[in-house]
């Protein structure tokens, strides 16, 4: 039974007593605020309009007030009858945000005190035939940690170490502070007789075409008075044929058992292949009675991450049913700052994206959840790995604390154990960088104490994880590895000499140092990083016009503005600044900022990413920092608030291609022509360079055999500059590279930084056709730089954007609104970095 309905919401004052009847099936809530559940108090009260909407403007410091109340949760639910002597009843909270007491019929029934929990009752002894009630009361966070010792390093916030809640909620340097409080997850009642199955688990031990090998353990729990139990286990095709069974007793509760699958389907990230689900349907049998069952969708699949390569060199690979893939992703964030609230449709869009960018992995960085079902259901079916870290994030946390300790521990049996059979799950991570950190704020005198957390991340979890999933590799940290933890000849690197202007290589012990200037902040500094897997870089862009209008005063809508300023929760906003000044030169207003800002983010992943590529012989990932945002600011995300794309979104559909053209160059040196080939199978024909002046005129064109190996990369070619230019200047260069056999997409390249570039004056022509949705763009005059398509309205997916055209070429681009709402193509409107905006004018 779920609990969703019918819950209703109030605050009080800490110390104030509510009254001694609050938890009672009689009190009187009707003046109470109804609430949705899974949910939070602040979308509860944004709801009813009992505060502004804190992602406008400066609102969010107005209901800062929120976490200083105590809140009460109440709803009732209807038995048919008194539970029997033989029934369990269950009252599950899949998510109580965060410390909380449980109330029934107005008996204390358990506290929690971990967001990431979630939290089992037995109340078959409090509840009854008739009206029943819970009721939940959850403490400001405050009343459970001022009288604790802070850590002396936790980014962001003092609070949090202690408070066993997704991190980001007191404020990252992509988010605001917005301390949530309520029931985040869903609340369910349970039935139970004799027995339940507690656990099911199911690994592939090996696995090829020809046949597969399952794992499955299987844990009952009995409660007294049980019969004798038995089980069988059927393993399900797409067809429901049952491809594998097994039946047995479970006398001790526990077993072990094998299935064989011959010719089994396996499970593949979308690239490779198809994601094949099978549905492993458990059943248990008390006395031959069906008492209990579970259904779930199971991947065969093998993923090992692969530490050293065939040559005995230290490597970071994840090789999926024996292939060696280059993880091509980003890093997720919670979907928005209040989490509980948040639909599943959003969960559905921001994943499709990423499909559509052409990645295979997206990693759940620590500093928020671990995320709700839905998340893994998506990538189980539409095949992307995940890599999931454990929620410690940039803090030192008091591992000396042995309360702290064991809730620390059943977050992470509760995690693992939800999680385990899903196909999708690649790798557990330790935490986000402190490994890394504590080294570099310890050799700077920051921190003096000892690494508090260490245990957690190098024996309790490693520990845990052996029993409950040995199937599954673990990584202490990220970064980790070598000599300091973000060692490029090691593991795991984040590379934050870009954007955040650290200064590598560094070794344990040094001073770290930062370096901020146009050349320590600049991308150009990727293809000095050699690193075995690059799971985080990345730089701001900012949001998309419309997103910022919609949150942003009018007239506080300018370049400059307090407001703007109070988007970007990062510090030292001179780093944007001073990346742009070296690419694109320093914007003077807001569309330029927009533009800007949007071009470097764009390019400068690209630049990063090809190079990445086309070492993949030794670098076998990149994921970007960060795939969404959590509220509408400025910041690393390749999609707004608004589910709106980036020009870094679009420009990632294209570099993440699996099959990719691409130019390795810098000025006055070798042009290098490159092919990389993610498929698994061999490539041969034509690749074409083709040099064009701003006019569109062709000046000079190349046309090269490739032969590719599968799963290979390959240079065709270097020449220098003038050999391809002929007489053309470098600045007035556009180079498209093209291979019309291959489903694979043009690259354009300019051979200078975008300030250098001499682009000549261009106009568009733009059309909208009412019956086929579709967009013709065109551009006349000149080569059209960053072609940017804007609609005024939220969630809008095009087949591309923030492209160039070349004078005279025409792009059809297929456009929708995602979330079935009309499409307001009456307001859109075409331009160009070189090209006024026009409006696009309508056809049938
Ligand atoms: C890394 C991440 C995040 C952060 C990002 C941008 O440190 O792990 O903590 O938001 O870089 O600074």
């Amino acid at each position: 039974m779920l609990l969703s309905d019918n819950w209703r919401i109030q605050q009080y004052e800490v110390g104030e007593k509510p009254p001694l009847t609050i938890a009672d099936a009689d009190l009187d809530d009707r003046f109470w605020i109804s609430a949705s559940v899974p949910g939070d108090v602040h979308s509860t009260l944004i709801e009813r309009k009992l505060i502004d909407h804190p992602y406008y403007g400066h609102n969010d410091i107005n209901s800062r007030w929120v976490e200083q109340k105590e809140w009460w949760y109440r709803t009732r639910f209807q038995m048919d009858s008194d539970p029997t002597k033989q029934e369990r009843w269950e009252l599950i909270f899949e998510g109580l945000d965060t410390h909380a007491t449980v109330y029934v019929n107005g008996l204390e029934i358990g506290t929690a005190s971990n967001m990431h929990r979630t939290y089992v009752y037995d109340v078959s002894r409090v509840i009854r035939q008739g009206k029943n009630t819970i009721a939940v009361r959850f403490d400001p966070l405050y009343l459970h940690h001022r009288d604790k010792a802070l850590m002396q390093w936790s980014s962001y916030t003092k609070e949090r170490p202690w408070i066993r809640k997704a991190a980001m909620n007191y404020g990252w340097d992509w988010g605001p502070r917005i301390v949530t409080v309520g029931i985040w997850g869903k609340v369910r009642l349970e039935r139970h007789v004799q027995a339940k199955l507690e656990g099911v688990y199911a690994y592939t031990k090996r696995c090829d075409n020809q046949e597969a090998d399952i794992k499955v353990e299987l844990e009952a729990k009995k409660y007294r008075g049980c019969g004798h139990l038995t089980y069988r286990a059927r393993l399900l095709d797409e067809n429901q044929q049952v491809v594998a069974q097994a039946d047995d007793e479970l006398l001790s509760g526990k077993v072990g058992f094998d299935l064989q699958v011959s010719q089994p389907q396996l499970w593949w990230t979308h690239d490779l292949g198809k994601p094949y689900l099978y549905q492993l349907e458990t059943v248990l049998y008390a006395d031959g009675v069906e008492i209990d069952r579970r259904e779930q969708r199971i991947g065969i699949r093998t993923v090992e991450l692969v530490l050293e390569d065939e040559h005995g060199q230290p490597a970071f690979a994840f090789h999926i049913n024996g292939v060696k893939m280059f993880a091509k992703g980003s890093n997720w964030i919670p979907v928005d700052n209040l989490i509980g609230a948040a639909p599943d449709s959003r969960y559905k869009h921001l994943i499709m994206l990423g499909v559509e960018a052409n990645m295979n992995m997206l990693r759940i960085w620590a500093g928020g959840i671990y995320e709700k079902d839905v998340f893994y259901d998506l990538c189980d079916e539409l095949g992307l790995l995940v890599w999931q870290d454990f929620a410690f994030a940039n803090a030192l946390f008091p591992d000396y604390n042995a309360d702290f300790v064991e809730n620390v521990r059943q977050e992470a049996i509760c995690n693992i154990q939800r999680l385990r059979n899903h196909a999708s799950l690649a790798l557990w991570c330790g935490n986000n960088e402190i490994d890394w950190l504590y080294d570099m704020k310890s050799s700077s005198g920051e921190i003096t104490t000892p690494f508090y957390g260490e245990t957690i991340y190098h024996d309790i979890l490693p520990e845990l994880l052996e029993q409950l999933d040995p199937a599954r590799q673990y990584w202490p940290s990220s970064p980790y590895g070598g000599n300091d933890a973000n060692d490029p000849n090691h593991g795991d690197r984040h590379n934050w000499q870009v954007w955040h202007g650290s200064v590598y290589p560094r070794k344990f012990g040094e001073v770290p140092l930062l370096d901020y200037s146009v050349e320590g902040v600049t991308f150009k500094n990727y293809k000095n990083d050699f690193t075995l897997f690059s799971s985080e870089f990345g730089m701001h862009a900012s949001a998309t016009k419309y997103t910022l209008e919609r949150h942003i005063p009018e007239d506080q809508f300018y370049w400059g503005s307090v407001e703007m300023a109070y988007r970007n929760k990062d510090t030292n906003h001179q780093k944007g600044i001073l990346l742009m000044e070296g690419f694109t030169g320093v914007p003077q207003d807001l569309d330029e900022y927009i533009q800007f800002s949007m071009l470097t983010q764009a390019e400068g992943l690209k630049y990063g990413i090809e190079h990445y590529r086309r070492n993949k012989a030794r670098t076998s990932g990149s994921l970007i920092w960060q795939h969404g945002d959590s509220w509408p600011g400025t910041s690393w995300s390749l999609i707004d608030y608004e589910l709106l794309p980036k020009a870094s979104y679009y420009y990632a559909r294209k570099f993440y291609h699996p099959l990719l053209l691409s130019l390795n160059h810098e000025p006055g040196e070798l042009l290098e022509l490159w092919v990389i080939n993610d498929h698994l199978s061999s490539l041969n024909g034509l690749v074409i360079l083709e040099v064009y002046d701003m006019q569109g005129h062709s000046i000079h064109r190349m046309e090269l055999h490739a032969d590719v190996e599968a799963n290979g990369v390959v240079k065709l070619g270097e020449w220098d500059e003038k050999q391809v230019l002929q007489d053309l200047p470098p600045e007035q260069a556009v180079l498209k590279l093209s291979a019309p056999a291959w489903e694979c997409l043009d690259n354009v390249y300019y051979l200078r930084d975008a300030k250098d570039v001499q682009l000549r004056s261009s106009s568009i022509h733009a059309s909208y056709n009412e019956e086929t949705q579709q967009l013709l763009v065109q551009a006349n005059d000149a080569v059209a730089r960053m072609v940017q398509i804007l609609i005024p309205q939220g969630n809008v997916r095009m087949s591309d954007n923030y492209f160039d055209l070349l004078p005279g070429e025409q792009r059809t681009i297929d456009i929708r609104q995602a979330n079935g709402q009309v499409l307001e193509y009456q307001h859109i409107t075409v331009s160009a970095l070189n090209a006024e905006e026009v409006p696009a004018t309508l056809t049938r």
